[in-house]
């Protein structure tokens, strides 16, 4: 679909994504070709290569989001919840920096109380995480992380946090011109998750009130302005009993930013292109303003019970439409869904004046959405849009692989 709708477009390689999406000098190649004098990174892939943003710097080529150095930081797990602690964000209590020995590690344990967490340094997502209940447990634990840190990511380095066993997953969406000036545009809560995937997100979320969100959202942005942050970026947080952990940033926009967009009315991909291309900021903090509700469902080519992908041919294609409905996505009846790639095809995002209505909404549209030709997750969602702790929104990060286990 982005090739059809392009003014120009130039093949950049074969699926595999090291030859293609992943390969810079292609990618630079697309550049001098069309002239083109900025590259939007999307997400995934390089959106978050530093590197690739210092090359784009030192040929003169606009990267669409923050410095290679804002990257570079935020990358690193260790660094970026320690810029984090330095810029007044509150951080999950640990150990200060990496862990180096055994010793170290079990005195750190010891201090902030079982069970722990241990987490690779160039980790995230998920991956590389290891929880300890014990000391013993907690020797093991270390070695299996570092282990699989070294194989997965290259580096070893891993660091020490108190688990939080019950949290939801909230993210700040915040925005800097680069210059020193920074707003954020309150929350979204991601807390419906399957293996560190998010299922469903909503904007605000079920949890916070207004003041909540105002003390937390002017924390981030005022952090943000004084690394002179540039461009989009998300910085997520665990909550628990009223608390606000920083667990990541992201220095890219994410693919949930739509539920952002409905409740604040601003277009955030014109946002970014616009501060790369040198103008203020759209809105001040005072004229950021929130109105009603938004969830969003990603509907992925898999099997809705066993997440199993479902590329091929899509025979028929009928999305719903109406008033407060949004369906971002690149398929359309007779495209078909390659295996090499993510199983996401689209977003069903419903707005409303509150967070019922958005309900009642997304019920409807689900039901008449239509993708024949492949299996997709739209039936996980007609059943969780039911269920009644989505209904009042007392789910943390564990429900939804807790009501899938328990329905075998
Ligand atoms: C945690 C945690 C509990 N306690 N850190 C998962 C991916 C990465 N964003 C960090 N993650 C977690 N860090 C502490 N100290 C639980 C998770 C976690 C999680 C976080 C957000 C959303 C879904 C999750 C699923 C499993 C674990």
């Amino acid at each position: 679909m982005h090739v059809k709708l392009a003014d120009e477009s130039v093949c950049i390689g074969p699926p595999p994504a090291a030859e293609s999406y992943l390969n810079i000098p292609r990618l630079l190649a697309a550049c001098e070709i069309t002239g083109a004098d900025a590259i939007h990174p999307g997400y995934g892939f390089l959106s978050e290569n530093a590197r690739f943003a210092e090359i784009l710097e030192e040929h003169g080529i606009t990267f669409i989001g923050p410095t290679s150095e804002h990257i570079r930081i935020m990358g690193d797990k260790i660094q970026a919840k320690e810029t984090a602690k330095q810029l007044g964000i509150p951080v999950v209590p640990g150990s200060d920096g990496a862990i180096t020995n055994e010793v170290q590690a079990q005195r750190v344990a010891k201090s902030i109380g079982f069970p722990v967490l241990v987490k690779a340094a160039a980790g995230g997502g998920g991956r590389g995480m290891k929880v300890a209940r014990t000391a013993e447990d907690l020797d093991i634990a270390l070695k299996t992380a570092r282990a699989e840190a070294k194989a997965a990511f290259g580096d070893d380095s891993v660091y020490l946090e108190k688990y939080l066993s019950h949290p939801r997953h909230i993210e700040i969406q915040v925005f800097g011109d680069g210059k020193g000036n920074a707003i954020h545009l309150g929350e979204r809560d991601c807390s419906l998750q399957r293996r560190h995937q998010k299922v469903l997100e909503e904007a605000p979320s079920p949890a916070l009130n207004a003041e909540a969100r105002d003390k937390i959202g002017m924390t981030v942005a005022r952090a943000m302005q004084k690394i002179k942050y540039r461009g989009a970026g998300t910085v997520e947080f665990l909550y628990e009993d009223g608390e606000f952990y920083f667990i990541e940033m992201n220095t890219r926009l994410q693919v949930e930013h739509p539920v952002t967009e409905m409740i604040t009315g601003l277009d955030l991909v014109l946002e970014q292109i616009r501060i790369a291309a040198g103008h203020p900021l759209s809105l001040t903090q005072e004229e950021v303003t929130f109105s009603g509700h938004a969830i969003e469902c990603r509907i992925c080519a898999e099997n809705p019970t066993t997440f199993r992908p479902s590329p091929g041919r899509i025979t028929y294609w009928h999305p719903p439409g109406g008033l407060g409905v949004r369906v971002d996505s690149g398929a359309y009846q007779g495209y078909r869904i390659p295996p090499n790639y993510d199983s996401l095809i689209g977003k069903l995002i419903v707005a409303g004046k509150n967070r019922n209505e958005c309900l009642m909404r997304l019920r409807r549209c689900l039901s008449e959405f239509v993708i024949d030709g492949i299996e997709t997750t739209i039936p996980l969602f007609t059943e969780l849009v039911r269920h009644p702790d989505i209904a009042n929104g007392t789910y943390d990060i564990h429900w939804l692989e807790r009501h899938l286990g328990l329905k075998g």
